[in-house]
């Protein structure tokens, strides 16, 4: 096992769900390597957590294939074999019509959410491996993955995806001791609408009025929990919603 505390690996941890867990991660002793494209946040970060856990820092876009290559093969020796890996990187672009979308919007979540995931994955699976009886892999999916809606056309294909990726992934690993975990949350307050909008802070605003969403930290909370588990224990899919997120029902077109 670890004489050092262990080191999870947080990809998208400049904002949102993914700096949640940062400080979450931290406050149970993690060590953590914090990948993001902001600099200037990655920096905020380490200066916040450094004097409470080891932290290490690397600009890292994941659909940059050589990029993941670089970061986890020029990690520093302390942080070079992580005991989780926190898939979290991720975006929706836009909320039209499929008919009016953007191709390239729909190019970038699929990079992003689909190939980012399953690059950074697969580079980190075998040290995963190394770091012994539970290791963790925990993708962000979402709810989208499963409930479709109007304007969710790819991305919530992107996290149809990433839930049944984690389940075959799993399938392959779960005999060297790795975990799998899809941790589909749902309606969350990050900067999330904020991209999807691409800055339309009114709209964003209006998303989230007279709701009670789910803050990052409820995300993050889950997240280290799914981590400690006891090594035999795998949650293979964890949904959480805010209460006021409710399903419709079918809606019947007429002429
Ligand atoms: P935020 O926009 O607040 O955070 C997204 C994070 O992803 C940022 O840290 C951003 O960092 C990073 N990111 C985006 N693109 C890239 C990239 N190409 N390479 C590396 N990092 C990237 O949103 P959330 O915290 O809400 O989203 C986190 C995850 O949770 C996403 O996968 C999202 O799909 C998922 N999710 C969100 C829900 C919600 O309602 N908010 C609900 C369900 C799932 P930077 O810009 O610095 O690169
Ligand atoms: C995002 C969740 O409900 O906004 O993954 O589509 S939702």
């Amino acid at each position: 096992m670890h004489e050092a505390s262990p080191v999870v690996f947080i990809t998208g941890a400049t904002s949102g769900i993914g700096r949640a867990c940062a400080l979450r991660f931290a406050a149970a002793g993690w060590a953590l390597v914090l990948t993001g494209r902001r600099q200037a946040r990655l920096d905020e970060l380490a200066a916040e957590l450094g004097d409470q856990v080891p932290v290490h820092t690397a600009v890292l876009d994941v659909s940059d294939p050589d990029a993941i290559v670089r970061v986890t093969d020029s990690l520093p020796e302390r942080f070079a074999t992580p005991h989780a890996l926190l898939n979290n990187a991720g975006l929706a672009l836009g909320k039209g019509p499929a008919q009016e979308a953007d191709l390239g919007d729909w190019q970038r979540m699929i990079e992003t959410n689909i190939t980012g995931l399953v690059s950074v994955t697969r580079q980190l699976l075998p040290r995963l491996i190394e770091s012994g009886a539970g290791a963790t892999v925990i993708n962000i999916g979402s709810i989208a993955g499963r409930t479709p809606y109007p304007g969710g056309h790819v991305y919530g294909a992107t996290k149809a995806f990433v839930e049944q990726f984690s389940y075959n992934l799993r399938c392959d690993v779960s005999a060297h001791g790795v975990r799998v975990t899809d941790l589909a949350p749902g309606m969350t307050e990050s900067e999330f609408t904020l991209v999807r909008m691409k800055g339309d802070a009114g709209v964003a605003d209006d998303y989230y009025r007279g709701t009670q969403p789910l803050q990052p930290d409820d995300v993050a909370v889950q997240a280290v929990q799914i981590a400690e588990l006891p090594p035999h224990v795998n949650i293979t899919r964890l949904e959480v919603a805010p209460l006021c997120q409710q399903w419709a029902p079918f809606n019947v077109l007429r002429d």
